[in-house]
């Protein structure tokens, strides 16, 4: 059966830089946003800070998603079936090159002829799927939070051995025969079929039921993937903290292997120019800072 389309706004402003083109809401973000230090723009520990204005800078942010939820076609779909497997996700599994906060900022359940025991009864179905336990999602619906969007993250420690799982069930499943990137391809959606698989083999993610005012930390070089539940809204913001450096660098090298008119391939994230201006700016303040103060010290010459 076809996979009913998931309508959605990625990335946007795709082009503009949001603090310009809304400032008041990017104010309003900044304010909200948790750990300031790494995660803004302008954060003592982000590397991102220490570019000089005179390069090409890469936009790392704030952008919103803005999308339709998968309960409604559930329950759409499920009044005829007893169950609708999920092939495909809001955004399908990948990885980021970056450090990434996502902030939930609106959950909208659709208004539609259902009745209350008929979207929990989905909403369960739905959660099932995702992985949840029966208590973890009696405790759940419990708590009355409305949920916006289900994710899955993998520990950055399996991403190569999850990228060659997923390759070679494309390879069994005659799915691709390009031998592009199971992972910077973007076109799969971890299944509750293909986590029952990755486990066998030692792998196991976690998930995260992410709801209203949520803020979820994605780190550098870790498979995620997001199913959003309900219509929402989310704002994300890319960050080079000291602790992604070395994932990113790789991921940097896994980019540049793929085929020329790959849409991931192109290096926009510059990060050997960070890592450069960074230790130059390091080094400056090591080396500055003690003449400095010896200078200080000194009696003024009257
Ligand atoms: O919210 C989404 O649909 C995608 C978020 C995501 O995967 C990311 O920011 O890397």
């Amino acid at each position: 059966m076809e996979d009913p389309p998931i309508y959605k706004l990625k990335d946007w402003p795709t082009t503009d830089d949001i603090c310009r083109k809304m400032p008041l809401h990017f104010k309003a973000f900044k304010e909200f946003l948790p750990c300031h230090e790494i995660c803004h723009r302008d954060g003592a520990l982000n590397l991102a800070k220490y570019l000089p204005k005179y390069f090409c800078i890469p936009d790392l942010g704030p952008k919103m998603y803005i999308a339709y939820g998968w309960l409604e076609e559930f329950i759409d779909k499920n009044k005829h079936e007893v169950f609708l497997k999920m092939k495909q996700g809001s955004t399908d599994c990948h990885i980021d090159i970056s450090g990434a906060i996502n902030v939930m900022t609106n959950v909208v359940e659709p208004v539609n002829s259902f009745s209350k025991r008929q979207r929990r009864e989905a909403l369960r179905n739905l959660l099932v799927e995702g992985g949840l336990s029966d208590e973890e999602i009696d405790n759940f619906i419990e708590s009355g939070r409305k949920p916006g969007a289900l994710w899955h993250i993998w520990p950055v420690r399996d991403t190569e051995k999850i990228r060659k799982l997923l390759h070679k069930r494309d390879e069994e499943q005659y799915k691709k025969g390009s031998g592009n990137d199971a992972i910077h391809d973007q076109d799969t959606y971890i299944t509750s079929e293909i986590r029952e698989m990755l486990e066998k083999h030692g792998v196991k993610g976690k998930y995260i039921l992410q709801c209203e005012g949520d803020a979820v930390f994605i780190p550098s070089g870790a498979i995620h993937q997001v199913l959003n539940i309900n219509s929402c809204i989310k704002i994300a913001c890319d960050f080079i903290s000291p602790q992604c450096v070395r994932r990113s660098l790789l991921t940097t090298e896994e980019l540049r292997h793929l085929s020329t008119s790959h849409q991931n391939r192109e290096d926009k994230l510059q990060l050997k120019a960070h890592l450069f201006h960074t230790a130059k700016e390091i080094l400056s303040s090591l080396l500055w800072e003690p003449i400095f103060k010896q200078k200080l010290h000194q009696k003024p010459v009257i």
